[in-house]
C-alpha cells in the first residue's frame, strides 16, 4: 500500500522523529521553559497555516468521503488552537511574533502542495499528521499527568487522533505510488526534523 511504502522509505528518519530530544524532554517535563515557549509560538503560526492548507485541500477533495475526513480534521483544530491560546496567555507569550524562515518555508510548502493536486496534497497532510501522532504516541505511556505539557502530548496521541490518521492513510492508499508522492513525503519528514531541531535549540 502507498502509505506503507512511503513510511518504509523513511525508516531511519522516522526513528529520529520518535526519539527526538524535543519529544522525549517534553514528555519527561525536563524541557527548559524557554524552549517550550519558542515551540508554542512557532507552532501556533504553523497550525494557523495548516488550517488554511486544510481548507484549500478540501476544495479539491475528490469525493464526499474525502471531504468528510478533512472536515473532521478542521473541526479538531478549533479546540487545538484554543489550547495554544490558553497556554500562551498563562505564560504571557505574544503569539503574533514573526516566525522563523524555516517555519515560513514549511507553512508555504503546505499551501504550495495543494497546487500540485490532490494526490500530493493528501500525501503531505498524511505525513504531517502521522509524524505528530507517532512522535507523541511514542511517549504517551511514559508522560506523567503532572508534566506541564501533558495536555499537548494528549492532544496528538489520543485514540481520536489515531483514528483520523488511519483515515488519512486510507485516502493515501487510494493513490498509486509515484515519485512525486515520495518526494512530498520526504520533504515533510525533513521539515519536521528541522522544526524540532530549531526549537530545541
Ligand atoms: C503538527 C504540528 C500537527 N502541530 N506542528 C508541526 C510542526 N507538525 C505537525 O498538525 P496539527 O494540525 O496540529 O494536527
Amino acid at each position: 500500500e502507498t502509505s506503507s511504502l512511503l513510511l518504509a522509505g523513511q525508516e531511519s528518519a522516522w526513528k529520529r522523529i520518535l526519539t527526538h530530544p524535543f519529544v522525549t524532554r517534553t514528555s519527561a517535563g525536563t524541557l527548559p521553559r524557554a524552549r517550550f515557549d519558542r515551540w508554542l509560538t512557532e507552532d501556533y503560526f504553523f497550525v494557523l497555516a495548516f488550517r488554511a492548507f486544510l481548507r484549500e485541500l478540501s476544495t479539491i477533495a475528490p469525493d464526499d468521503a474525502a471531504r468528510e475526513v478533512l472536515a473532521g480534521g478542521l473541526a479538531a483544530l478549533e479546540p487545538e488552537l484554543a489550547l495554544f491560546e490558553a497556554e500562551a496567555a498563562e505564560r504571557g507569550l505574544d503569539l503574533a511574533v514573526e516566525p522563523s524562515l524555516l517555519n515560513l518555508g514549511y507553512s508555504s510548502y503546505l499551501l504550495a502542495s495543494v497546487h500540485a493536486g490532490w494526490p500530493v496534497g493528501i500525501t503531505v497532510l498524511y505525513a504531517v499528521e502521522k509524524a505528530y501522532y507517532d512522535a507523541w504516541a511514542s511517549v504517551r505511556d511514559t508522560t506523567g499527568p503532572d508534566t506541564p505539557y501533558a495536555g499537548f502530548v494528549a492532544n496528538w496521541s489520543s485514540p481520536e487522533f489515531a483514528a483520523y490518521v488511519e483515515q488519512l492513510a486510507g485516502l493515501v492508499d487510494r493513490e498509486q505510488p509515484a515519485a512525486e508522492l515520495t518526494l512530498a513525503f520526504d520533504r515533510v519528514v525533513r521539515f519536521e526534523l528541522a522544526f524540532w531541531d530549531l526549537v530545541q535549540g
